[in-house]
């Protein structure tokens, strides 16, 4: 073993101290890093841009935008970055992580907190800490545009619709000239109370499933 070799694996092991990773998955996701990058030091979004797994991914141009986004990196910093780096790469990874057996309850709970936050800054792209009817409404759009069979008109109707729905519950008595503000990271987790997505938020590309966070055989 050379010395290079151990200063690789003293740099994983401090990366699976911050990201919960097992030594093995980082190895893992560093190949698929190098992979992305050409033998690189950072990726850009052109390099993400590129994975054919992502091309029909109504979200994609949000899930790359979260790769670049600050609020991702747990260092209370905004904006977004040109590129990133390795552990910057594995820190973004680390939002689609499942929970372990191991874990606590509180743990748990922590780890749920964090993914919500990650969709919730997916969607509240100026970091003013609400999602907006127009921030709505371009992810709404955006999803109903890509399937082709809705144009623009309706697909603004289905999104005032459904954040009036939101709005009412989160405002039940809400009157006519009330103004909706749009939804708080409060209201949000309120909305998604009832369902278990901390095992089910997973991507699939680089052929790593993050589901079981393995590698597959896949050439994306
Ligand atoms: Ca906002």
């Amino acid at each position: 073993m050379g010395a290079s070799q151990t200063r690789t694996e003293h740099q994983y092991q401090s990366l699976a101290d911050k990201t919960g990773f097992s030594l093995e998955q980082i190895k893992n996701l560093h190949q698929r890093f190098q992979h992305l990058s050409g033998n690189e030091e950072k990726i850009s979004r052109e390099n993400l841009d590129s994975i054919p797994a992502l091309a029909n991914n109504p979200i994609k141009k949000q899930i790359i935008e979260a790769f670049f986004d600050k609020r991702n990196q747990h260092q209370e910093e905004v904006g977004f970055f040109e590129e990133i780096g390795f552990e910057q790469f594995l820190m973004v990874m680390s939002h689609f992580r499942p929970p372990t057996l191991k874990m606590t309850e509180e743990e748990k709970q922590a780890m749920r907190k964090e993914k919500l936050r990650f969709l919730f800054n997916m969607h509240d792209t100026d970091n003013d800490g609400t999602i907006t009817l127009d921030e709505y409404r371009k992810v709404v759009e955006e999803l109903l545009s890509k399937s082709g069979a809705i144009d623009q008109e309706a697909a603004k109707a289905i999104a005032d619709a459904a954040m009036l729905e939101v709005a009412s519950t989160n405002v039940p008595h809400m009157g006519p000239d009330d103004f909706y503000e749009g939804i708080t990271f409060e209201h949000f987790e309120q909305i998604l109370k009832g369902l278990e997505m901390e095992s089910r938020m997973h991507i699939r590309f680089l052929g790593v499933d993050t589901t079981t966070m393995r590698c597959g055989k896949s050439t994306s």
